[in-house]
């Protein structure tokens, strides 16, 4: 599994960064670079420290660091929404290669400690040091430019920044998009030509994307007066459990490079302090998205709201409800597992096993809430959860998603992060 594994990566590799996937996704994205580095410090470290500062060299000046950055190498329309829609180049402070203006969950100081951790070396320290700056301008970005909610948890202005584009828990946010679905008429959809259009998000949704991107667009991607004029505002759980476990990973890395680790810590304890007091829900117990517009909690359970569990600080009462939750018929994890996590609540009348984040099981969304077990010293499920995912892919091979039943692999074969993540549950 691991030479599969190795070899899947080896073949995504492109010049100075990994794409997700061949096929459906032949430029680099954000969080997909952060686990795949996780990935090649097992097998090629050097290619961990490449990954990251190839998608570094795309940050933003105000510190944003895109969700797509673009292949110049490509032909024009070898992905939609391609260069010419995000029309970056027009943007003050964006990079001189191609980007989107959208960012994703920022796992990626996480993906730099755990790669330094595995393979530490003066190259990997160098890495590091040219690497410190960029990542807590990433941080600062996130809260203060996306603290619109004031609260001091960032907030997401499009689906896919979440990460897990059509998750039901967009589904109320999204419907108060306006759009159409004939919209998506003028543009040609690229991932129905690789993908089941069943699996994949329907032409309403995409319509709705597009129309929220291109609000973000017209307004150059600012951050300013969002409420008053963006039509998609929501803090997330998986986001901001992200950015805090990026101030506890820069906690580790700062004595490495010369810096402070206490300004970390101290940012890291305020975001588990929000994301309890905005996002928690002692009815469900366990964290809901915050829909900005209407200032309420969104019902939907997702497998998004186990994700504050990576948080080592997540207060006792708060872990053991989000276990509960896990191991709940929503989520099924347990000592022994058929299946791993779906990304959907099982139970749920709006679960689709086939379609993409809406039911199926994913690696990347697994291995963070195996990682939190094992933070929260339930190392007994996070071992039976580990057992279904190697037991996953040793039948299906590396695809993108799973059926989260049958185990049938979908969406893309030979997936970056699915390899990446194989490899680090194998070490
Ligand atoms: C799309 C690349 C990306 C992931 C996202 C996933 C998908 C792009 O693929 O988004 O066209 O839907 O939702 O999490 O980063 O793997």
């Amino acid at each position: 599994m691991r030479r599969l594994a190795g070899a899947t990566l080896e073949a995504n590799w492109e010049h100075d960064h990994t794409v997700p996937s061949r096929t459906l996704y032949p430029h680099q994205w954000s969080w997909d670079s952060a686990f795949i580095a996780i990935g090649w410090a097992h097998v090629r470290p050097e290619r961990a420290w490449r990954e990251l500062e190839s998608l570094f060299r795309a940050q933003w000046a105000d510190g944003r660091v895109p969700h797509i950055v673009f292949n110049p190498r490509l032909p024009v329309g070898a992905y939609f929404p391609g260069p010419e829609f995000w029309a970056s180049a027009r943007v003050e402070g964006a990079p001189t290669i191609a980007t989107s203006g959208l960012v994703q969950p920022p796992v990626h100081a996480l993906a730099a400690w755990l790669a330094y951790r595995r393979a530490p070396s003066d190259a990997a320290r160098a890495a590091m040091r040219r690497l410190y700056p960029r990542l807590v301008a990433q941080q600062r970005y996130l809260a203060t430019r996306r603290n619109v909610g004031g609260a001091g948890l960032a907030c997401v202005v499009h689906p896919w920044e979440s990460g897990l584009d059509n998750s039901p828990a967009w589904d109320a946010p999204l419907a108060a998009v306006p759009a159409d679905a004939a919209v998506m008429r003028a543009y040609h959809r690229h991932d129905t030509a690789h993908a089941a259009p069943a699996h994949r998000p329907t032409d309403l949704d995409y319509a709705r994307y597009v129309a929220i991107v291109a609000s973000y667009r017209e307004g150059g991607y600012r951050d300013e007066d969002l409420p008053g004029r963006h039509p998609f505002l929501v803090e997330c759980p998986l986001f901001n459990a992200a950015a805090g476990a990026a101030e506890h990973a820069l906690a580790r890395i700062a004595p490495l490079v010369g810096a402070d680790p206490a300004p970390h810590r101290d940012r890291a304890a305020r975001i588990t302090e929000a994301l309890v007091r905005r996002l928690y829900d002692p009815n469900t117990g366990t964290f809901q998205p915050r829909d900005l517009r209407t200032g309420r909690l969104i019902p939907a359970r997702t497998v998004l709201g186990l994700a504050p569990l990576m948080l080592p600080d997540l207060p006792t009462p708060q872990a053991r409800t989000v276990v509960a939750e896990a191991c709940s018929a929503r989520f099924g994890v347990a000592l022994r597992m058929a299946r791993p996590l779906p990304s959907h609540d099982r139970t749920a009348p709006d679960f689709e096993p086939l379609r993409y984040w809406r039911g199926p099981s994913w690696m990347n969304v697994n291995w963070w809430v195996r990682c939190g077990l094992l933070g929260h010293a339930r190392a007994d499920l996070a071992e039976g959860l580990a057992r279904s995912m190697v037991g996953l892919v040793a039948t299906a091979g590396c695809h993108e998603y799973f059926h989260p039943d049958t185990g049938a692999g979908l969406g893309s074969p030979a997936f970056g992060w699915t390899a990446a993540l194989l490899l680090d549950l194998l070490a």
